[in-house]
């Protein structure tokens, strides 16, 4: 089993849709391990994003991660990382394939509903950036 993060999106929150997404990612046998509701703030948005701060779409990125709550999930199952990828789709709702989670429940390449890890290494820091080891265990002891 592996853990990776998975982050639903202002867009997917205000629109209403992150009922149908956790439930498409039941649905592909992930198991939620946790998961709290955030605000994130700039800083945090950030930090996160900080890969992309040369990239143009950087400070659009951050003005719309702060904007509104999003859904923070540890998610967990065999070859979690790629199968997260892989169940959510192309950046660019555009181009992923028919059935995935940004094809169906995306609005643009910014708004693209849901964020996961894109590595084993990153998912692991990813996790601790949200969640202490505490509350991990806690919920599940
Ligand atoms: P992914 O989330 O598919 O791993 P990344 O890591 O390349 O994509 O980009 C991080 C986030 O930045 C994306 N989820 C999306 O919200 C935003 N983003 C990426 N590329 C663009 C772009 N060309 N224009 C606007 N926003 C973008």
């Amino acid at each position: 089993m592996q853990q990776t993060l998975a982050i639903i999106k202002p867009d997917a929150v205000q629109g209403g849709k992150a009922g149908a997404i956790l439930a498409h990612l039941e649905a592909v046998g992930f198991v939620a391990r946790a998961a709290k509701m955030a605000r994130l703030t700039r800083v945090e948005a950030e930090t996160f994003y900080a890969v992309h701060r040369e990239r143009p779409f950087y400070v659009s990125l951050v003005e719309f991660m702060t904007s509104g709550p999003c859904i923070v999930l540890v998610l967990e199952r065999d070859d979690a990382v790629v199968y997260l990828r892989e169940v959510i789709g192309a950046t660019d709702p555009v181009e992923a394939v028919e059935g995935t989670v940004r094809k169906l429940y995306a609005e643009s390449k910014e708004r693209n509903a849901i964020h996961a890890s894109d590595s084993p290494e990153t998912a692991v820091r990813e996790i601790a950036y949200f969640f202490s080891e505490a509350e991990l265990t806690r919920l599940w002891a």
